[in-house]
C-alpha cells in the first residue's frame, strides 16, 4: 500500500495542523517514508510564502506584467513568476520531486534525481485579477514518477485517475488551502500571526445540488447552441425546478471554484469560438479541480465526459471544464448531448 493512501484520523479537533494530520496521515501506513508527507508539507510551505508575497504585492513593486509572454501566448505578471519561482525552489530543495510541471514553464523541469513523485501545478491562478486585490490562487496535483519510454517528463502525460494528492490555495480575505490525498477533502485556513495552516472546514461535502450557476456569460455570442440553450433555462422563472439560480463570476478558478465546492452550484468554461478546445488547461487546473469535487461527492466534466478519464496529450492542453453538484453537473450534460 502507498503511504499516501492512508486516511486522515477520522475525528480530526481544534486547533489541528495541516503538517500534524498528513504526517499523522502517512505513520504506520506499509512502506512509509514520511517522503509524500514531507512533499504535501513541501507544497504548504510555498504556499505560505506565496500568501506573503501576495499580501505586500503592491508595496513592494510586485504588480504588473514583466513585458514576456507565457507559453500559452499570455502576458505574464511579476506575481506569476515569483510564485512559480518559489513554488520550483522549494520543491528542489523538498528532494520529494523529481519533476515539475507548470503554467509558466514551456517543458517539465528535473528538480530531484531521487524524488518520487511528479508536481504540476498553476503557480498563481486568475492572474488578470491580481492588480485590482481580488482572490487568487495556487492550484497543484501530484503524480507518482515513472519514466514512461526512458522520459520522466512523460510521467505527466496520464490521466487524472493516477492523480495522488491535488489541492489549491485561494489567497482571499483570508488565505485558505483545500487538500485531498484521495480520502476526502480537508480546508485549512492559514493563521498568519503564526504561520500555520489549521484545519478549518473537515471532510467538505459539495451539496447535491445548489442554486447559483458561474460562467462568463460576456461569451455568450460565441458559445454553441446547447450551452445558450443551458444558459437561458438556468436564469429562466420556474419555481417548481427552483430556477432561477443565481450568478456569481469572480474570473479567478479558484475563487469560482471555491464558492462551488462549498456551496454547490456549478462553474462551467465551455469550449467556445475563441476557445475551440476550452480555456483552462488539463493538467494544473481541471484535472485537480476534477479530482477534489468528485473527492467531495461532486462532479467534474468538460460538458460530457469526465475529466479524470481524458488523455493529455501534452503538458499544456486545454479542455472545456464543467464542475459542481452532481445534479448540476448532469443537467448541464443534458443540454450538451440534446444536440449531439
Ligand atoms: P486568468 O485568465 O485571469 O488567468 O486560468 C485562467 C483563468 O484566469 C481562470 O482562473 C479563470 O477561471 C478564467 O481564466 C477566467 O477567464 P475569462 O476572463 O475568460 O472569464
Amino acid at each position: 500500500m502507498s503511504e499516501s493512501l492512508v486516511p486522515f484520523p477520522a475525528v480530526p479537533g481544534v486547533g489541528t495542523t495541516l503538517e500534524a494530520l498528513i504526517t499523522a496521515g502517512t505513520r504506520g501506513a506499509p512502506g512509509a517514508t514520511g517522503e509524500f508527507a514531507s512533499l504535501i508539507n513541501s507544497i504548504a510551505l510555498a504556499v505560505r510564502i506565496i500568501h506573503n508575497r501576495v499580501r505586500a504585492a503592491g508595496l513592494a513593486g510586485m504588480l504588473g506584467y514583466t513585458g514576456e509572454t507565457n507559453v500559452q501566448g499570455e502576458e505574464v505578471q511579476k506575481l506569476d513568476v515569483i510564485a512559480n519561482d518559489i513554488l520550483c525552489a522549494v520543491l528542489e530543495k523538498s528532494g520529494r520531486c523529481a519533476m515539475v510541471a507548470s503554467e509558466e514553464l514551456d517543458e517539465a523541469r528535473v528538480t530531484s534525481e531521487t524524488g518520487k513523485y511528479l508536481v504540476a501545478f498553476d503557480p498563481l491562478d486568475g492572474s488578470s485579477n491580481i492588480d485590482v486585490n481580488i482572490s487568487i490562487g495556487t492550484i497543484f496535483c501530484v503524480l507518482r514518477a515513472q519514466s514512461i519510454s526512458g522520459h520522466l517528463a512523460e510521467g505527466f502525460i496520464q490521466p487524472g485517475t493516477k492523480i495522488v494528492a491535488a489541492g489549491y490555495s485561494v489567497y482571499g480575505s483570508s488565505t485558505s488551502l483545500v487538500l485531498s490525498t484521495g480520502h476526502g477533502v480537508h480546508g485549512f485556513t492559514l493563521d498568519p500571526g503564526v504561520g500555520e495552516f489549521f484545519l478549518s472546514h473537515p471532510n467538505i461535502r459539495c451539496p447535491e445540488r445548489g442554486n447559483t450557476y458561474s460562467i462568463n456569460e460576456g461569451n455568450w455570442a460565441r458559445w454553441d447552441d446547447p450551452v445558450k440553450k443551458w444558459a437561458a433555462w438556468i436564469k429562466g422563472e420556474d419555481k417548481a425546478l427552483g430556477l432561477p439560480y443565481g450568478h456569481r463570476y469572480v474570473g479567478s478558478l479558484v475563487a469560482d471554484a471555491h464558492r462551488t465546492l462549498l456551496k454547490g452550484g456549478i462553474f462551467a468554461y465551455p469550449a467556445d469560438k475563441k476557445s475551440p478546445g476550452g480555456k483552462l488547461r488539463l493538467l494544473y487546473e481541471a484535472n485537480p479541480m476534477a479530482f477534489l469535487f468528485e473527492q467531495a461527492g461532486g462532479a467534474a466534466t468538460n460538458g460530457v465526459d469526465r475529466i479524470l478519464d481524458l488523455i493529455p496529450k501534452g503538458l499544456h492542453d486545454r479542455t472545456p471544464l464543467v464542475i459542481g453538484s452532481r445534479h448540476d453537473v448532469a443537467t448541464f450534460r443534458q443540454f450538451a448531448l440534446r444536440e449531439r
